[in-house]
């Protein structure tokens, strides 16, 4: 990699700026190519953000350096991009704003990165210190450290370019350590211009050493996990996104494998194993929650998409109640165990480190299940199989969510290296439980807030990190968040394929307004909307699918020329139901909590 002084050698416009040669012409460096050479030093070579004051050269002399510079259309979607892009790769993803309204804008995504443990590091330029700090009104003013630390695991401010390389040293351990996060880096625009001695400058900087250390749990927390899964008669293992993220795939398969216990992927950790697999419960997950007796946890948290371990769904007798499970928790946060309800086995550190001393203690004697549990799995397994099957088999006109998603389902069957990217109400439910995934850390979604709005920018990530093509599922009012970024995936001609799954609105576009007054009700939009247009515009290819021949016809050839693509797919607008499967959190009136 280049050092800070090569780099200032090699820039012209830091030539031509002042202070950067002293007068008995020793090297100096700046700001700019301090924060960039301490990127590089750490290994990241890519950047995800939106130029302007004071960012605007930094964002020219990144390129010029050799880094990937992936501008967006806004910042929201840049930062989900550098999310995703952290846990693709454990590596934290970068995402560079400008300061005040930049700033806010990637705050979503910083925010959403550390509800779903994915380390990423938003560096935003900001104001003046002097003139925020007494409130004089500068250019784009506003306290944004203060307002970043409680959304982020960390938040740091740099004001002097000796401390550019503790700075940076500093995010990417908190973004990438223990669970991962989202960390805040404020740069004041002053700093970019400072200069100082090379030399000085390049030993200032940090190669982080071990960003993410192994954490080795203790031997008698996996001796005791063993024992509670061995006492099981009806063990269940969950895998959560954790799990996925760990990249600790071979373990965790043969752990599964070799203990025989079903296992119940959540949507991201779709692929850890494929979700053909034998041992999947997945389509019988609403009789193996609440018939299990001993549940272990790998890397999933028992919050709202778990039912917070309790209530009708594991078998409870009302909505709070404990349906009798034992838990055993994987997880690399001490605090996580009990925070919903009484986790019997713990089991504390990094995931590949505890599934190791895992495997290592089955030991060859280890009794599988019992064959009434698997068996009573496996049953109802078919028994929902086969009601998809006949789902799957139908072909309405016009097309449901499940003729087109038979589609899809095969697409992804013959292409398990692509990226799949899913968001959206009806469009995200169904898609997650018809189309299987086969390999790890393909499938990146909503994730724990079911945020809409990752669409477009996981995906730009998603082709820029892996290289391969990426099939993104999206309710038409999903893709409404970041649907602009297809100008992005055009501009850098990225192998995406976007579908949408339109039904005319939020859920479905067949609402009338209960007032009966002349605008439409707040969940229908614009009756069949020609969004494959917006990837024309910008020179992709742009598919209004009515068939699920034309659906088919279109991804595959999207598929095979790599060529940005936008598929309008249209659905019944009657199809969806309010909220997906998620009917019920919608509250009622009138309804006693
Ligand atoms: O066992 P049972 O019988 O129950 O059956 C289950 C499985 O066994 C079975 N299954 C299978 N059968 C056969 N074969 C296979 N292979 C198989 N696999 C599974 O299928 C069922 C279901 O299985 P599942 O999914 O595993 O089980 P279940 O019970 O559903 O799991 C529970 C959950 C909670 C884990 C699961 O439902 C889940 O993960 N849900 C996530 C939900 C979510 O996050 N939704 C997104 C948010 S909704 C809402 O908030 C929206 N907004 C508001 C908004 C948001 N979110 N963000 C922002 C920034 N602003 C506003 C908006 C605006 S959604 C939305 C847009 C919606 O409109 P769109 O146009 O975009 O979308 P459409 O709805 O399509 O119009
Ligand atoms: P899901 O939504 O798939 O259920 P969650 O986001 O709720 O998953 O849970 C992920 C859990 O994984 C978090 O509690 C987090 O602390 C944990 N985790 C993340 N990375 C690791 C890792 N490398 N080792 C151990 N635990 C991890
Ligand atoms: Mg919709």
């Amino acid at each position: 990699m280049g050092t800070a002084e090569s780099q200032v050698a090699a820039t012209s416009d830091v030539q031509q700026h002042p202070g950067t040669t002293t007068a008995a012409s020793s090297p100096v460096t700046d700001g700019f190519h301090l924060v960039i050479d301490a990127l590089k030093l750490n290994g990241i070579d890519t950047i995800f953000g939106l130029p302007g004051i004071p960012i605007t050269d930094l964002t020219r002399m990144a390129q010029a350096a050799g880094m990937r510079v992936i501008s967006f259309r806004h910042e929201q979607n840049a930062g989900h991009a550098a999310a995703i892009a952290g846990f693709m790769t454990q590596k934290p993803g970068i995402c560079l704003t400008v300061s005040a309204p930049g700033f806010l804008n990637g705050l979503v995504a910083l925010a959403n990165a550390t509800t779903n443990c994915f380390p990423m590091i938003l560096i935003s330029g900001s104001s003046e210190r002097e003139i925020v700090d007494l409130q004089q009104g500068d250019y784009e003013e506003m306290d944004q450290l203060a307002i970043a630390k409680p959304l982020a695991k960390a938040a740091f401010r740099v004001l002097h370019a000796e401390d550019i390389g503790v700075g940076i040293a500093r995010a990417i351990r908190a973004a990438a350590s223990g669970r991962p996060g989202g960390v805040y880096l404020d740069l004041p625009a002053k700093l970019f211009a400072q200069t100082m001695d090379a030399h000085a400058g390049r030993r200032s900087l940090i190669e982080v050493v071990d960003p993410a250390p192994r954490q080795f749990p203790a031997q008698d927390a996996v001796q005791r996990a063993l024992e509670l899964l061995k006492s099981a008669k009806r063990p269940l293992i969950l895998l959560g996104k954790g799990a996925a993220y760990a990249q600790a795939d071979a373990d965790i398969r043969a752990f599964v494998e070799r203990t025989g216990i079903p296992y119940l992927p959540m949507s991201m950790a779709k692929g850890l194993l494929p979700d053909t697999h034998e041992q999947s419960a997945a389509a019988a997950r609403s009789y193996a929650l609440p018939e299990a007796d001993v549940v272990m946890l790998i890397g999933a948290r028992l919050n709202w998409l778990l039912s917070h371990g309790k209530g009708k769904t594991w078998g409870g007798k009302d909505h709070k109640a404990w349906g009798g499970q034992k838990f055993v928790q994987v997880d690399i946060s001490p605090q996580e165990a009990d925070s919903n309800v009484r986790v019997d086995a713990p089991v504390v550190g990094d995931i590949g480190s505890c599934m190791s001393l895992l495997l290592a203690g089955i030991g060859p004697n280890w009794t599988r299940p019992p064959a009434d549990w698997l068996t009573a799995i496996a049953e109802r397994k078919a028994k929902n199989i086969a009601k998809m099957a006949e789902a799957l088999a139908k072909d309405p006109t016009p097309m449901n969510f499940h003729s087109a998603l038979a589609v899809v389902r095969d697409i992804v069957k013959a292409n398990p290296d692509a990226c799949f990217v899913n968001e959206g109400a009806n469009a995200l439910d169904f898609t997650r439980s018809i189309v299987d995934m086969y390999r790890p850390r393909k499938r990146l979604d909503v994730g724990t807030w079911g945020v809409m709005g990752i669409g477009m920018g996981f995906s730009v990530a998603a082709a820029v990190v892996s290289g391969q093509p990426v099939i993104a599922i999206e309710g038409d009012s999903a893709f409404g968040f970041s649907g602009m970024e297809v100008e992005t995936i055009c501009r850098y001609n990225l192998p995406v394929c976007v579908v949408i799954l339109n039904n005319n609105g939020v859920y479905r576009g067949t609402d009338v307004n209960p007032g009966g007054g002349p605008d439409v009700a707040p969940t229908v939009f614009v009756k069949n909307a020609r969004y494959e247009k917006l990837m024309e515009a910008f020179g992709g290819a742009g598919v209004h699918a009515t068939t699920p021949g034309e659906l088919r016809k279109a991804m595959e050839e999207a598929i095979r020329s790599r060529r940005p693509t936008l598929v309008n797919a249209v659905i019944d607008e009657a199809a969806g139901t309010e909220s997906g499967r998620i009917t019920n959190l919608n509250p009622k009136s009138g309804k006693k909590s």
